[in-house]
C-alpha cells in the first residue's frame, strides 16, 4: 500500500482478502450500541426473538422454535426488521442499529470497497449502495453449549460448498481481487462483508489471501475443525474495530464460550450484483420484511437520495426491494448445508 493509492483498504481486501480499521466507533456510540444489544440478546435467548442462529447448527435456515428448551443462540438475526424487540430506552432502541449500519464512516469504507466514489465525488451516486444483511454474533450459551470447550464454526467460504473440485472453487472465486489476463481493470466487488465487535473479539480465524486460490491439498485433507492450518491467523479485534473481509476466504470462528461477544455482522451491496447475492441475501429471509422498514428514527426530513442518513438508508432499502421482486416467486436456496 502506498500513500498515493486511492482505495488502500481495497488494495488490502484485494491482496488479503480482508482489512482491519480501528476505533471506527466512538466510546460513546459503543456504550449505546452494547446497551440496545444487551436488551435484544436477552429477549432473544429467552425465546422471546425467531431470528436467532441455533448452537448445533451453522448454516441456514435455523429453527428458533427449538429456544431457549432444547437449543440455545450464537446469533441474533435481522437487526434492522420493523418488529425488532428491543426496549425505546436502551440505548436508542432499534434506532442504534440503522444508526451503526448507515453510519457514514462505515458506509465510507463500503463505498471505497465497492467502487463507488466517496459523496463528494459525486453527489447522486448513493444509488449505488444496496442494503443487505445486519446480523449479531453472541456468546454460545443455553443448551448445547458445553462450558469446558470452545464453541466453533468450522473452515469454510461462505458461497462456496466445502465439496467443490478445485475447478469448481476456481470458478466460483471470480477475480474481483487481481488484474484481468488482458491488463485491463480489476473485477469489481459486487458486496463487502464485515464484523464490527462491542466487546474485546478474536473469534474469526481466516487464511490471508485463501480468497484467491483453491484449496491446497493440506487444507482440502483437514479436518472441518482442525486448529491449525498452514498460515492462518486470529483477527484481533478491540471495541469499536471493524473488520471486511471477502466471505469467500477461508474462515472460521472459534469462541471462548465464557467470554461476552455481541459483535455486528453486516454486508453492504453494490446494485450491479444479482443472481448471486440474491442468493446470499435473501436465503436469510430478510424480502418478507425489508418492505416495511421504516427509518424515520435517522436525521434528515428529506427521503430524497444523498440528503442526509435517512434519504442514503432510504435508498439502499429500496434497491433491496427491488432485489427480492426481481426474485420472486425463484427458489434462492441456501448457499451452504449443515
Ligand atoms: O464468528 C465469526 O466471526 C465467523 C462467522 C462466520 O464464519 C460466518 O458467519 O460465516
Amino acid at each position: 500500500m502506498t500513500s498515493s493509492d486511492p482505495h488502500p483498504h481495497l488494495t488490502s481486501l484485494r491482496r488479503d482478502g480482508y482489512v482491519i480499521l480501528r476505533s471506527l466507533l466512538t466510546p460513546l456510540e459503543i456504550t449505546s450500541l452494547r446497551a440496545a444489544a444487551a436488551d435484544l440478546t436477552s429477549t432473544a435467548r429467552a425465546g422471546g426473538w425467531p431470528h436467532v442462529r441455533t448452537v448445533g447448527k451453522q448454516f441456514p435456515p435455523w429453527d428458533a422454535s427449538l429456544v431457549p428448551s432444547q437449543a440455545g443462540i450464537w446469533g441474533v438475526q435481522h437487526l434492522l426488521h420493523p418488529d425488532l424487540p428491543v426496549s425505546d430506552d436502551a440505548g436508542g432502541g432499534r434506532g442504534a442499529f440503522a444508526r451503526v449500519y448507515f453510519h457514514p464512516k462505515l458506509l465510507r469504507v463500503a463505498r471505497e470497497l465497492l467502487s463507488i466514489p466517496p459523496p463528494e465525488a459525486d453527489e447522486a451516486d448513493d444509488g449505488a449502495m444496496t442494503m443487505e444483511l445486519f446480523n449479531m454474533l453472541v456468546q454460545p450459551t443455553g443448551v448445547g453449549v458445553d462450558p469446558t470447550t470452545p464453541f466453533a464454526l468450522r473452515w469454510h467460504r461462505d458461497d462456496i460448498p466445502w465439496t467443490a473440485t478445485p475447478e469448481e472453487e476456481l470458478a466460483h472465486l471470480q477475480p474481483p481481487y487481481s488484474s484481468s489476463p488482458s491488463g485491463s481493470s480489476p473485477k469489481k466487488y459486487t458486496h463487502t462483508q464485515y464484523n464490527l465487535p462491542l466487546y474485546p473479539d478474536t473469534s474469526l480465524i481466516v487464511i490471508p489471501s485463501s480468497h484467491t486460490r483453491a484449496r491446497t491439498p493440506t487444507e482440502r485433507a483437514a479436518d472441518p475443525y482442525e486448529a491449525n492450518l498452514p498460515g492462518q491467523i486470529t483477527v484481533s479485534l478491540e471495541p469499536g474495530d471493524v473488520v471486511f473481509y471477502d466471505n469467500n476466504i477461508l474462515h472460521r470462528g472459534v469462541y471462548d464460550v465464557s467470554r461476552e461477544r455481541m459483535t455486528l455482522h453486516g454486508s453492504v451491496g453494490h446494485v450491479d450484483a444479482k443472481e448471486g447475492r440474491a442468493r446470499n441475501v435473501l436465503q436469510h429471509g430478510v424480502g418478507g420484511w425489508v418492505g416495511r422498514c421504516d427509518f424515520g428514527v435517522l436525521g434528515g426530513e428529506d427521503l430524497e437520495e444523498g440528503k442526509g442518513q435517512r434519504g442514503v438508508a432510504e435508498g439502499m432499502r429500496r434497491r433491496l426491494v427491488e432485489l427480492g421482486r426481481e426474485n420472486e416467486g425463484r427458489d434462492v436456496g441456501f448457499s451452504l448445508e449443515g
